[in-house]
Formats: C-alpha cells, sequence, structure tokens
C-alpha cells in the first residue's frame, strides 16, 4: 500500500509539466468560473434558470485538473460542483447552458435545470443526487472494466460530507475488496450545506478513513491545479495498473452558499478572505507568469475568448424552445439501441 502522503509532501515535479497543458488548466478553470458565474450571477437572478444553482467557485482546480487525465472509454462520475469535467469532456458550452434554462436542447432535454446531467456519449455517468450512491454506480462501471479487460479507470467525484453516507462507504468497500480500477477524488470544501466538517466526521482527514478498506491514499492542497494534476496522475496510473482504488483528498473552499438562494451567513466572514487569498485561478496565472509563460494581455485575450463562447452559448440557448410535454417521458427508461 502507497504511504500516505500530506499536502507539504505533494511538492510538485512542475517543470515537468508543459506550458501547453498549464494553458489548457487555466483556460478551463476560467471558462468554468465565467459560465458559472454568468448562470449563478446573472441569468439566475434574471429568472432565466429553471432550478437551483450549484457552483464550485473557488474550487475549479479540482474538476479540471483531474479530468484533463481521463483517457479514451474512461468513465466520470462527477458532483454538483464539477462544471469543469463537463468543458473538458466535451459537452458544449450550448447545450450546458440550454439545461439550466430548462431547454429542449439542454443535456437532459429539459427534464431538468442543472447539474443533473450526464451524457454517456461523453463518458459522463449522469449526476446521481443521492450523496455517496454514484460510488457504487461508478465502481459498477469498474467492475465492468475488469471483467472485460479493459485497462479504463472510472474516475469518482464525492464532497466531504457524501464520505460520511453509507451508501459511499459500501461502494468504497467493494471497490477495495475487488480491487476495481476507479479513483475517489474527494473535494473537501469544509462544509456540507451548512455542516462544517467538524460536526460531520470525527476524523482529521478524509483520507483517515482509507485505511479502513486498505486502500492507498494522499491529501493534496486543492487551489494548487499543478500539484492536483500531478497527484491526479499518479492515482489515475496507480488504478490503470490493476492496483486498485486510489483515494486523493483536496483540500479546498466552497467561495458561495450551498447554492444560489443561499447567502452562506454561517460560515465566517474570515475563512472567505483567508481562502480568497488562496484563489487557485490566481494562483496558476502568478505561477505561469512568474515562470514566464504568460502575460497580462495573454489572461485578457483568454478572457475575451472565453467571454465570446459563453455570449453565444447563452443566445443559442435562450432561442431554443422549451421541450414538448409528450417528451417528457422519453428517455426516462432505457429504450434499446
Ligand atoms: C442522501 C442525500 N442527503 C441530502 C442531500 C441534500 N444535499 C445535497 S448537496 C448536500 C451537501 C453535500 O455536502 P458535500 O458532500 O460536502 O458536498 P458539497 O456540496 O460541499 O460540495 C446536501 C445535504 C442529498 N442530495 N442526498
Ligand atoms: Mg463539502
Amino acid at each position: 500500500m502507497l504511504e500516505r502522503k500530506t499536502v507539504s509532501q505533494t511538492k510538485t515535479k512542475r517543470s515537468k509539466i508543459s506550458k501547453e497543458t498549464k494553458r489548457q488548466l487555466l483556460h478551463y478553470m476560467t471558462l468554468s468560473r465565467r459560465i458559472e458565474h454568468r448562470i449563478e450571477r446573472v441569468l439566475y437572478r434574471q429568472g432565466k434558470i429553471v432550478g437551483g444553482v450549484y457552483v464550485g467557485r473557488g474550487q475549479e482546480a479540482i474538476s479540471v485538473a483531474t479530468a484533463i487525465h481521463m483517457l479514451d472509454n474512461d468513465i466520470v462520475a462527477p458532483t454538483h460542483r464539477d462544471m469543469g469535467i463537463f468543458l473538458i469532456c466535451g459537452v458544449s458550452e450550448r447545450r450546458i447552458i440550454a439545461q439550466y434554462m430548462g431547454r429542449k436542447t439542454g443535456v437532459t432535454q429539459g427534464k431538468d435545470g442543472n447539474m443533473h446531467m450526464g451524457d454517456l456519449k461523453h463518458n459522463i455517468i449522469a449526476f446521481v443526487s443521492h450523496l455517496g450512491d454514484n460510488v457504487p454506480v461508478a465502481a459498477g462501471a469498474a467492475l465492468t472494466f475488469k471483467m472485460r479487460g479493459q485497462d479504463n479507470v472510472a474516475f469518482c467525484y464525492s464532497g466531504e460530507g457524501a464520505t460520511s453516507r453509507g451508501d459511499w462507504h459500501e461502494g468504497v468497500n467493494f471497490a477495495c475488496v475487488h480491487k476495481l480500477p476507479i479513483v475517489f477524488f474527494i473535494n473537501n470544501n469544509q462544509y456540507a450545506y451548512s455542516t462544517p466538517i467538524e460536526l460531520q466526521m470525527p476524523v482529521k482527514d478524509v483520507a483517515d478513513r482509507a485505511p479502513a478498506y486498505a486502500m492507498a491514499a494522499e491529501v493534496v492542497d486543492g487551489n494548487d491545479a499543478l500539484a492536483v494534476y500531478e497527484s491526479a496522475g499518479r492515482a489515475v496510473d496507480w488504478a490503470r495498473s490493476g492496483k486498485g482504488p486510489y483515494l486523493v483528498e483536496y483540500k479546498t473552499f466552497r467561495m458561495t452558499g450551498h447554492s444560489a438562494h443561499d447567502d452562506a451567513g454561517y460560515v465566517p466572514k474570515e475563512l472567505f478572505e483567508e481562502w480568497a487569498r488562496k484563489d487557485p485561478i490566481e494562483r496558476l496565472q502568478k505561477h505561469m507568469i512568474d515562470a514566464g509563460e504568460l502575460t497580462a494581455e495573454g489572461i485578457e485575450s483568454m478572457e475575451n475568448e472565453i467571454t465570446a463562447i459563453i455570449d453565444d452559448a447563452v443566445d443559442w440557448a435562450d432561442k431554443s424552445p422549451y421541450p414538448d410535454p409528450e417528451d417528457c417521458l422519453k428517455g426516462v427508461y432505457h429504450e434499446g439501441r
């Protein structure tokens, strides 16, 4: 079993990460933040969003710098704060915005208005809303890989709150007993809705749960995109090479309320101030500027390009029709190939 590492031990060999990879990380992290900002702070307030909105502000490095390691036919089970995964997997910005606006052109063809989406054409298991339940589902996919002799990996995401659920533990136990090719990526943003971590877990780190399943695990700074990238690479390699499951806990902070209607009045203001100084996008920008890999003009042109993509997506989605009532029952059950 791999010795568990702590945040301070995960000093990265950054020189090995190419400038192009860093640029991709920055692009997708910025795109995630901007698209979620448009949805939560603009479209939601204009009454154009159907249902609730959950965002991953401040956590963008986790979904982006992990999912970027997915290979062909790998499968992913995201959480409600993983916009970056949908973007990395190639779901178009237009379909994503249409999803939130409840339109027929959205990922669920207007059956839902937020993150409860998935698309197997993009290898994304539809988001399982019952927290913890995406673990047995993703473990089932990993079992299929193993039985078919495929060297694919299931990427399975949870918040720290979900790790206190019974179904989470059952799924992890099953995956570890059968040495399945699965990686558990945990975003530990220190709150589960309004419950702070110390009121829902007796252990210090989520990774402390791993030894009970003889599972390799490490704790990593989730706001350091390059550390996330490197640790995810290690974890995925481990699972892909047949050594069984691996858990990576990313320490981060939810820089918003639980959802768009929640003002997070229960979170001490100082925590937001402290974590604002660790913003993952600003940190990556600073690293790249210091390394001579990015300029202020480069940041501006990336942001302009992203704004244009989002403007186009909103315009397209807004012109899309709502679903017809008879469409509601279509696609609920498997209808054959
Ligand atoms: C079994 C279950 N209980 C409650 C909820 C309602 N709920 C949705 S998200 C959430 C908080 C989850 O906390 P965490 O797992 O830490 O994820 P985070 O929202 O912090 O990313 C809750 C209680 C749910 N979806 N499923
Ligand atoms: Mg949480």
